[in-house]
C-alpha cells in the first residue's frame, strides 16, 4: 500500500521559535523568552541557572525570532505555494492567558490564531496545533513553580477548553505538549523548572510529568467532549536506543534508555503507568502524587494516534564509563556506523524505520511524523542563491524509509511535517545558523539581517515530493 491518498505533508513550527512579537497583542513573559543564546543556554535550558528575567549582556533570540507575527500571510503563502497538505504550529499559552491564572483570555490572542487559522483554511492546509510547545507563561512558574505544582492543571484545563470552543470547526489536529519526555532534560523548557538546592530532582521531575500527564489526558477528555471531530495525539521525542554490541549488557541498557522515553507514551497512549516506572519509582521512594480519579482519567483519555520527532537514532552501553554524553539532550554513545551533521547529530534514514515499527508495535495506533530534518550552515551563492542538495538527500533518505515502513511493514501513517520549513531559531542553541528551511530568512546569530523571505532549492524539490505525493523523490 502506498501513502494514503490524504496523507498530510507538511512542515512544522513552534511559537517560541517564529512568532517574535513577545510584548505585542497583550502577551505576558513565557519561560521561553528568558532563554538566552550563548554558552549559557543549556544551564537555562535545564533548570541549573536561574534566569527568570532579561539580564544585562544577553541576548534573546525568542523576542523577535523571525517576526512570524507580523508575517504569517506571507509565510502561509510560501507554504501553500510548496502544496502542504497541513501546517504544524503551536500556541503561545501566554498570548491566550498572560499570567497563566486569569478567569479570562486574552482577546487578541485569541484573534491572532483565529486569523493564522483561517488563512490556512483559505489555502486549503490543516492546521496541526501543539497546544504547549515548551512553553510556559513566567508567572506561573515564579508564583506556583511551575509543573511541580498540580495548580497548573487546572490553568492547562482552562487554556485548552478555550482553545477547543473557540477554535472548533477550524482545527482537527492537536497535540498536548511537545516532545514531553524532553522535561527529564530540558526541564525549564519542557516544565517551567528551576531547582532549588539541595532539591530531590527525581520527585520533582516525575511529579512535574504526572502533572502534565493529567493534564494531557484532560486536554483528551475535553477535546473530545467539545468536538468528536477532534484528533487528540501524544508528541515523543523519538529515535531509538540500539544496544552498543550484541553484548546482553549492552542490549539491556539499551533497552532501559527506551523505557525512560516510552514511559510518558505507555501512560498517554495504554492508559496506566507502566510495571518498570513503578518499580524504579519504589527504589527512589518516589509514591506518584495521584489525587482522586486520576486513574480512572487517565484510563477513560488516551490518545488517539502517535506523534513523534526523529532526527537521529541513539546508542547506549552497559558500560558506564561509554555512557559520558555531554549533557544535552541527544546524549549517547557514538554510532562508530553513522556520518554526524555539523552540530554532531547522527544521521540515520534507516533509523526512522525502525523506530517507527518500534513504536506501531508498542501501541498500534496510528502513527504522525511531526518532526524530521537537518540543521545545516546555509551560505548563499553570489546571486544570492542557495543550492541546499545536503538538505535535499537528508530528507529523500529520510522519506524512503518512512515510505517503506508504511508499504513493506504495515504500518499506519498520517502525515509527515518536516521541521522548520522556515528558517526558525534552535531549540538547542538559539541559533539562527542552524538552518532547516525550505525557505530562508536573513537574519543571523546576533538578530542582524533583513527577515527577507526567499526560497532554496530544496523549495521546489518538496514542491514536488508532495505533488507526486511522495512517489518522486529525484
Ligand atoms: P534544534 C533536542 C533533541 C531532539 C529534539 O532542534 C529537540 C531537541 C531540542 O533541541 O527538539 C525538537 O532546534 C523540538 C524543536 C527543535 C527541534 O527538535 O536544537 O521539538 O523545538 O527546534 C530541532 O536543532
Amino acid at each position: 500500500m502506498p501513502l494514503r491518498k490524504d496523507f498530510l505533508w507538511g512542515g512544522a513550527t513552534a511559537a517560541n521559535q517564529c512568532e517574535g512579537a513577545f510584548d505585542e497583542g497583550g502577551r505576558g513573559l513565557a519561560n521561553v523568552d528568558v532563554i538566552p543564546h550563548g554558552p549559557e543556554r543549556w544551564a537555562v535550558v535545564s533548570g541549573n541557572r536561574r534566569m527568570f528575567d532579561f539580564e544585562d549582556g544577553y541576548y534573546y533570540p525568542a523576542k523577535q525570532a523571525i517576526d512570524f507575527y507580523h508575517h504569517y500571510k506571507e509565510d502561509i503563502q510560501l507554504f501553500a505555494e510548496m502544496g502542504f497538505k497541513t501546517y504544524r504550529m503551536s500556541i503561545a499559552w501566554s498570548r491566550i492567558y498572560p499570567q497563566g491564572d486569569e478567569e479570562q483570555p486574552n482577546e487578541e490572542g485569541l484573534r491572532f490564531y483565529e486569523d493564522v487559522f483561517k488563512e490556512c483554511r483559505k489555502a486549503g492546509i490543516e492546521p496541526l496545533v501543539t497546544i504547549t510547545h515548551f512553553d510556559c507563561p513566567m508567572h506561573l512558574i515564579t508564583a506556583y513553580g511551575g509543573w511541580r505544582n498540580r495548580k497548573l492543571v487546572e490553568f492547562y484545563k482552562r487554556l485548552v477548553t478555550t482553545l477547543f470552543t473557540r477554535y472548533k470547526g477550524l482545527v482537527h489536529y492537536w497535540l498536548t505538549f511537545n516532545e514531553i519526555n524532553v522535561l527529564l532534560h530540558g526541564s525549564f523548557m519542557g516544565a517551567g523548572i528551576c531547582f532549588e538546592e539541595g532539591e530531590d530532582r527525581f520527585r520533582t521531575l516525575y511529579t512535574a510529568a504526572h502533572h502534565e500527564l493529567i493534564a494531557s489526558a484532560w486536554a483528551v477528555k475535553i477535546g473530545h467532549e467539545i468536538d468528536p471531530e477532534n484528533k487528540i495525539g501524544c508528541m515523543l521525542a523519538a529515535g531509538s536506543y540500539y544496544p552498543y554490541s550484541c553484548k546482553p549488557e549492552d542490549v539491556f541498557a539499551a533497552q532501559r534508555e527506551n523505557h525512560k522515553n516510552y514511559f510518558f507514551i505507555d501512560v498517554q497512549s495504554r492508559g496506566t503507568y507502566p510495571g518498570y516506572a513503578l518499580k524504579e519509582f519504589e527504589r527512589n521512594h518516589f509514591e506518584i502524587p495521584f489525587e482522586e480519579g486520576d486513574q480512572a482519567l487517565l484510563k477513560e483519555n488516551t490518545v488517539d494516534f502517535i506523534s513523534f520527532s526523529y532526527y537521529s537514532s541513539r546508542v547506549a552501553s552497559g558500560d558506564p564509563a561509554q555512557n559520558d554524553g555531554e549533557g544535552n539532550m541527544m546524549k549517547g554513545v557514538k554510532n562508530p556506523y553513522l556520518e554526524a551533521s555539523q552540530w554532531g547529530w547522527q544521521i540515520d534514514p534507516l533509523g526512522l524505520r525502525i523506530t517507527m515499527n518500534d513504536l506501531y508495535d508498542r501501541y498500534q495506533k496510528p502513527l504522525f511524523i511531526v518532526e524530521n530534518g537537518l540543521g545545516a550552515v546555509d551560505i548563499p551563492d553570489e546571486n544570492g542563491e542557495i543550492d541546499d542538495d545536503y538538505r535535499i538527500a537528508y530528507l529523500r533518505a529520510h522519506i524512503q524509509a518512512m515510505k517503506e515502513a508504511v508499504e513493506q511493514d504495515g504500518i499506519e501513517l498520517l502525515g509527515y511535517t518536516t521541521w522548520g520549513p522556515i528558517d526558525l531559531v534552535s531549540a538547542g542553541t538559539g541559533e539562527m545558523s542552524k538552518r532547516y528551511g525550505f525557505i530562508y530568512v536573513d537574519r543571523d546569530d546576533q538578530g542582524q539581517g533583513t527577515l527577507k523571505r526567499s526560497k532554496k532549492k530544496s523549495f521546489d524539490w518538496y514542491k514536488k515530493v508532495i505533488a507526486s505525493n511522495g512517489e518522486d523523490l529525484d
